[in-house]
C-alpha cells in the first residue's frame, strides 16, 4: 500500500475537527483522574514500561536501520580510515543486491551444521560471556551497547550477502558458458581447458558449502557423482591438481561427510602417485593420470621447490583417511630430503630442485614469491596438521623466518612500508610478487599457535604493505608484481613495470586479511577487504556473468580484460572474503582446520586435539 501524502492528513483533520476536540478534552480529564489515583510505585512502573517501549521502538525502526545500513556501505570513515572514493560507492550501490534483512521471509542461509554453530555463538554472547581479544585481553561487554551490536550484525550480514551475490554472479557465468570445463572465459562467453577435469567446479565445492549456497552445491555434487572421471589420457601438473582437485575433494568430504568426495579423492590421489617414481624420489612436475606415467617439463629435469613441497597436507590426509601409508611416505620423503639439503641461505631455499640427483639447482636466488612461496607455508601448516610434534618442520620454518628478517626485509620511501624483497647473488632487489602476500597470514597463524609474538608484529606491518599495493593503484587492485622505492626523496613507494600491471583475481591479500582479522578483531582489516571487493566488482565483473583477470590495474578507463576467470577466484578469493566478513570464529575454526594453499580446509589431526 502507498503511504498517505501530506494532503491526506490535512483533509482528515479538518473534516472531523468539531467532535474530535470535545471528546479529546473529556478523555484527557478522565485519564488525569485515573493517573492521580495510582500509587507512586504504580506510576513509576508505568513510566518505566513506557520508556522501555520507546527505546525498543527506536532500535527496531526500519528508517533508522536503513540509515545505519547506508552509513555502513557508504561513508566508511570511522577511525579516520581512508574513505571510499565516491564513484566507487555509487557504482557499488548499483551492483549490491537487496539487503537480505529486508527481504520478505528472509532467514540466515547456510548449511544446517554451520547455521547451528552461529546460533550457539549468539547464545554464548547472550549469556554474557566475556569477549577475549587475541592477546588475551578481556573486553568488557558492558562497554558495548545493544545499538552497536545491532549495527554490526546488519553490516556483517550485508557484507556476507555481497560475497554470496558475487559468487552467484561468477557461478552464473561458469554455468552458462563453461559448465564442466576447467575455466570460464567470461568475455568471449566460452571456456578454457587446462586438464579437462572441471577444475573451477571442484575448486568451488567447499566455498559453496561454506557460503550456504545449497542449490548451487547440489547441482555441482551431481556433476561430480555422474560426470567426473579421472580415467583420461591427459597430462596434469602434480602440484596444481593436488592443491585444487585432491584438496578440494578432501575438504568437501570433511565438511559434508558425503563419501562420493572421498571416493573421488582416492581415485585422483592414486593416479597422481606415479609422479614420485623418479631416481631421487623428488617428484616430476607432470603426470598422465590415464596412462600412469610421469615426466618433467620438456626443457629440464628440474622441478619447482614450492611445487614438490606443497602437496604434503593433502597426501598426508589421504593416508590418514584411507589407512594406506604410501601417500604420506612419498611426500614425507621429499620433506626429509629437503630438510637435509645444502644450499639454503639462513633457511631460505632456491627455486629449483633436480629430479635425478635431488639437489637444488639455479642457486643464489631467494624469494618468498613464485616457485618458493608455499614451501614456507607448508612447513608451518604440516606442523600444525600433525599436532605440533614434527620438530624438523618447525625448526625449518623458524629458521626460514629468521632468514627472511635478516636478508629480505626492507623499508620503502616515503611511507616506510615494510616489504619482502628478493635476494639475487647477494644483491637485494626491491621486487615483491603479490603472491608474497600469503606471508602475513602465515606469520599470524604461527603466532596464534604459540610461535614468537614478533611474528604477529611483522604480519601486521606486511599486511599494511599488501593493502597499499591495492590502495595506491588507480583501480584499487594490486598488480602482479611491484617494485618498492628505497631512495630518500622518492615521491611514491610503489613502482609497477608495464609487464607487471595485470591482476589475476588472486587471493593472497584477502587471505591474510582474514587471518589478521580472526586473530586481532581489528575492524580495519574488514574495511580494507570491503574496499578491495568493491574494486573487483567495479573493474573485473562481467555483466553477462563471471569475473575476468585484467591487464592494467593502472588504467581505470580501460583495465583491458584478459577474458579468464581463474578457478582460485571461486576456490580462494571469494571464500576468504566471506570468512573475513564473518564474525563467527567457529566457521572453520583455525584451531581445528588448516587451509591448504588453495584455501581448502583440512582437519588438524584428532590425536593432536587431545593433547
Ligand atoms: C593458487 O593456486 C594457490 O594459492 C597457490 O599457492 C598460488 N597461486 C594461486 C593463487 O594465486
Amino acid at each position: 500500500m502507498l503511504p498517505p501524502s501530506k494532503g491526506d492528513f490535512v483533509s482528515l483533520a479538518l473534516g472531523e475537527s468539531g467532535s474530535y476536540t470535545n471528546s479529546k478534552q473529556w478523555r484527557r480529564q478522565s485519564c488525569w483522574r485515573k493517573w492521580k489515583q495510582l500509587s507512586r510505585l504504580q506510576r513509576s512502573l508505568i513510566l518505566f514500561t513506557l520508556m522501555l517501549l520507546l527505546v525498543c521502538g527506536i532500535v527496531t525502526s526500519p528508517t533508522l536501520i536503513a540509515h545505519w545500513r547506508d552509513g555502513a556501505l557508504g561513508d566508511n570513515t570511522d577511525d579516520g580510515e581512508q574513505p571510499f572514493v565516491l564513484d566507487l560507492k555509487n557504482e557499488y550501490k548499483f551492483i549490491l543486491p537487496e539487503p537480505p534483512s529486508e527481504r520478505k521471509g528472509f532467514r540466515r542461509r547456510g548449511p544446517p551444521v554451520l547455521q547451528s554453530r552461529s546460533q550457539s555463538k549468539t547464545n554464548a554472547s547472550e549469556e554474557g560471556k566475556p569477549v577475549v581479544s587475541w592477546r588475551g585481553g578481556v573486553i568488557d561487554k558492558g562497554q558495548i551497547s545493544d545499538t552497536d551490536i545491532k549495527e554490526e550484525e546488519i553490516q556483517e550480514e550485508s557484507r556476507l550477502e555481497a560475497v554470496r551475490e558475487a559468487f552467484r554472479h561468477a557461478w552464473k557465468g561458469y554455468k552458462d558458458f563453461a559448465w564442466g570445463h576447467d575455466e570460464l572465459k567470461p568475455i568471449s562467453k566460452s571456456y578454457g581447458e587446462w586438464f579437462g577435469l572441471g577444475l573451477t567446479l571442484i575448486d568451488a565445492l567447499d566455498t559453496m558449502w561454506i557460503l550456504g549456497l545449497k542449490d548451487e552445491f547440489a547441482e555441482a555434487r551431481e556433476w561430480v557423482a555422474t560426470e567426473l572421471s579421472f580415467d583420461k589420457n591427459v597430462d596434469v601438473n602434480l602440484f596444481e591438481s593436488t592443491i585444487r582437485i585432491l584438496g578440494g575433494l578432501l575438504s568437501t568430504y570433511h565438511l559434508t561427510g558425503d563419501s562420493i568426495f572421498l571416493e573421488k579423492a582416492k581415485d585422483i590421489g592414486s593416479r597422481l602417485m606415479p609422479a614420485f617414481n623418479t631416481p631421487s624420489k623428488i617428484p616430476y612436475s607432470d603426470v598422465n593420470i590415464g596412462k600412469g606415467t610421469a615426466h618433467p617439463p620438456r626443457w629440464t629435469s628440474d622441478s619447482t621447490v614450492a611445487e614438490v613441497t606443497s602437496v604434503q597436507l593433502e597426501f598426508r590426509e589421504l593416508s590418514r583417511l584411507t589407512g594406506d601409508p604410501k601417500y604420506k611416505l612419498a611426500v614425507m620423503e621429499v620433506m626429509n630430503q629437503v630438510h637435509k639439503l645444502d644450499g639454503k641461505n639462513d633457511g631460505l631455499v632456491p627455486m629449483f630442485i633436480n629430479t635425478n640427483n635431488g639437489q637444488f639447482t639455479h642457486q643464489g636466488i631467494y624469494t618468498l614469491g613464485a616457485r618458493a612461496d608455499s614451501y614456507y607455508e607448508y612447513l608451518l601448516k604440516q606442523w600444525i596438521q600433525g599436532g605440533k610434534k614434527e620438530n624438523d618442520l618447525l625448526e625449518d620454518y623458524l629458521q626460514a623466518m629468521e632468514g627472511v628478517k635478516k636478508n629480505l626485509l626492507k623499508k620503502s620511501n616515503p611511507l616506510g612500508l615494510t616489504f619482502v624483497g628478493e635476494l639475487s647473488h647477494g644483491h637485494l632487489s626491491p621486487k615483491m610478487d603479490h603472491l608474497v602476500c600469503f606471508l602475513p597470514g602465515t606469520l599470524a597463524l604461527g603466532a596464534h599457535h604459540g610461535l614468537p609474538a614478533d611474528h604477529m608484529e611483522l604480519a601486521k606491518q606486511l599486511i599494511e604493505t599488501c593493502y597499499q599495493m591495492y590502495a595506491q593503484m588507480e583501480t584499487g587492485l594490486s598488480p602482479e608484481i611491484v617494485h618498492f622505492n628505497m631512495h630518500e626523496g622518492s615521491k611514491q613507494d610503489v613502482d609497477v613495470k608495464i609487464a607487471d600491471r595485470h591482476n589475476l583475481l588472486r587471493p593472497e591479500t584477502v587471505e591474510s586479511l582474514f587471518y589478521l582479522y580472526r586473530f586481532t578483531k581489528d575492524k580495519k582489516y574488514q574495511r580494507w577487504g570491503w574496499e578491495i571487493l568493491q574494486s573487483f566488482n567495479k573493474y573485473t565483473r562481467v555483466s553477462t556473468g563471471g569475473y575476468t583477470s585484467i591487464n592494467n590495474v593502472r588504467d581505470p578507463a580501460y583495465p583491458n580484460p584478459r577474458d579468464k576467470m581463474e578457478s582460485f577466484f571461486l576456490g580462494e578469493t571469494l571464500k576468504y572474503f566471506y570468512l573475513l566478513f564473518s564474525e563467527d570464529t567457529d566457521l572453520i575454526s583455525l584451531d581445528k582446520y588448516v587451509f591448504n594453499t588453495e584455501a581448502h580446509p583440512l582437519p588438524v589431526w584428532p590425536e593432536s586435539n587431545k593433547e
